[in-house]
């Protein structure tokens, strides 16, 4: 059985994961995950319809957003969950279409008749029915019909949904919705319903995209800030102390709150790792005193690290990989996140966790202690900004680098690790997100007591380093693009896809990407990007350097 799937950086040959996917993904979850894309396209054509009406219905909204999240690279590799939700499809289309006929009845229009061209919902039941009926709906049969360069666009923006629907899924997962964000996904996936021929309109529904995360990154902002304040700098041990521990994995903060609250008092230490070492800086979450550090560093090393680690593991999102059997009876997968054979939490019950690690001896003995500093998220450079501000008037900052995005297993992604340490002393270093892991433990000093590298926090927070980098402009009165600022960015999954078309939507030009350019963009998409935007393939650290400085 064959798969097509292109959509994160370590797609096979750089050009697309045809037998096996790299990640671990069979051919039968891509095509389940094909599949479900399908149906939330499908839906989207009645949710759409139904709210230029006026009508919506939240538990459509709601599906749609994590139908979308679980098809995220490294997230979910179970079939039968993938199953479940296209079963779960199946209702939800049932509530957008009569949601769509009420209200057309009410309002007195038309009903438009919708073509089903393919009747997805049959055979739900039957897991084999429904792997051999995807097959028809995959990306090379689009490609076949609509060539490389359209369907690599309509991808992005799939992909650019996928990733804003992450953080909108965990802001509704904080209690923060809005219907008018989750109306522009509809819309976008109902777009990509219609036979696309104009390869410029799509490049333009791509950047609304952008425009749609923004919304979507905003809104996880202000409900990770109201839920838990604002981040603080924070130093955070990231060597382990003796005692039983669970380290959790993933972006979702609340997740973590709850396993606090269950583990207090229960003589468990707990580690964050990977994105979740930002909720050491949350004053609602670092209040609590058996949260002891961080654990390890990026996902692509977890097989090694969670090996090592003598206690229980929990995914709350991406990035997993598949386990070792020397840790596969002590981890859990939470959420969307599902790997089969694994154990996975429902109802918020972290008990099975808890009792995992207290089966395990847990560090033995205290690791020498070593410390590193976060918590430089928008309100805390925004308090220092006039030191900032007069530290560039007097020369004293050069230069501000944003080295951030995602982290990976190729050898080319030593290029930030080697940048972030050519980086010269009178320059700033701003990071977000799991790439960070490549140079976050380096000591890079300070400038007149700020530090030079300010981790701001996981990809989503990227809202933040945006609204520093506003905050910037306004101060120096001039646009983004004009400040002493460059971005050099490194992409893995659908999240940073959706983060680079937001900056493009935000006119953000001469970004450096890496380590190599995504298998979906194809040399005709890319010279417009570059025409437009200058936006380029990073080289070495001493040339793109040179050609930064001068
Ligand atoms: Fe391949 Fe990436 Fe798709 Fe996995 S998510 S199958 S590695 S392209
Ligand atoms: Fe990392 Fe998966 Fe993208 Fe949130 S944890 S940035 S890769």
């Amino acid at each position: 059985m064959n798969m097509m799937c292109y959509q994160c950086e370590q797609t096979a040959k750089g050009t697309g994961c045809t037998a096996m996917g790299v990640c671990g993904k069979n051919p039968e979850v891509a095509a389940l995950q094909d599949l479900l894309i399908y149906a939330l396209k499908d839906i989207a054509r009645y949710a759409h319809r139904a709210r230029v009406l006026g009508a919506i219905d939240n538990d459509v909204d709601v599906f749609v957003i994590k139908g979308l999240f679980v098809t995220v690279t490294n997230v979910n590799f179970d079939a039968e969950r993938i199953q479940q939700y296209i079963k779960q499809a199946v209702n939800i289309k049932a509530r957008a279409v009569s949601l769509y006929e009420s209200a057309a009845k009410e309002a007195g229009k038309h009903l438009e008749a919708l073509e089903e061209p393919d009747n997805w919902w049959n055979d739900v039941n039957d897991l084999q029915m429904l792997i051999g009926k995807s097959q028809a709906l995959s990306i090379q049969e689009r490609i076949d019909e609509l060539g490389e360069d359209l369907t690599g666009l309509q991808e992005l923006i799939v992909y650019g949904l996928k990733g804003a629907a992450a953080y909108a899924d965990h802001a509704e997962i904080l209690g923060k919705t809005e219907a008018e964000l989750y109306g522009k996904f509809h819309a976008m996936l109902n777009y990509l319903t219609e036979k696309p021929t104009d390869a410029n309109e799509l490049l333009g529904k791509a950047l609304e995209t952008g425009e749609i995360n923004l919304k979507a990154m905003e809104l996880l902002d202000a409900a990770n800030t109201e839920t838990y304040g604002h981040p603080e700098p924070t130093e955070v041990r990231v060597t382990p102390v003796k005692g039983k521990c669970i380290v959790v994995s993933g972006h979702d903060l609340k997740d973590l709150e709850e396993l606090l609250k269950q583990t207090e008092g229960k003589g468990v230490n707990v580690y964050t790792h990977g994105e979740m070492l930002s909720c050491n800086a949350y004053p609602a979450l670092k209040k609590y005193k058996h949260l002891v550090g961080n654990y390890g560093g990026a996902w692509q090393d977890q097989a090694k690290e969670f090996d090592a680690f003598p206690g229980a593991i929990l995914m709350t999102t991406n990035c997993i990989q598949k386990p070792r059997d020397s840790y596969k009876d002590r981890i859990f997968t939470n959420g969307l996140v599902g790997w089969e054979g694994v154990a996975h939490i429902t109802d918020g019950d972290f008990i099975p966790v808890i009792e995992a690690a207290l089966a395990v001896e847990g560090f033995t003995e205290d690791v020498p202690e070593k410390k590193i500093t976060i918590g430089f998220a928008r309100n805390t450079v925004m308090g220092a900004a006039e030191t900032v501000i007069e530290m560039v008037k007097t020369g004293k900052i050069k230069h501000f680098f944003l080295i951030g995005g995602c982290d990976g297993a190729k050898p080319g992604r030593n290029y930030y690790t080697e940048f972030a340490q050519q980086v010269p002393d009178n320059c700033l270093i701003l990071t977000l997100a799991c790439g960070k892991y490549r140079f976050n433990k380096l000591d890079f000093g300070d400038i007149n007591g700020l530090p030079r590298l300010l981790d701001i926090g996981q990809c989503n927070d990227a809202y933040s380093a945006i609204q520093i980098a506003v905050a910037l402009a306004g101060a120096f009165d001039c646009g983004v693009n004009d400040l002493p600022l460059s971005m050099i960015l490194s992409w893995y999954e659908q999240k940073a896809v959706a983060i680079l078309l937001t900056l493009l939507h935000l006119g953000v030009t001469n970004i450096k990407l890496g380590p190599s350019l995504p298998a979906f963009v194809t040399p005709a998409a890319l010279n417009v990007l570059v025409e437009k935007f200058k936006i380029a393939p990073v080289t070495t650290p001493d040339k793109d350097l040179i050609e930064i400085l001068g």
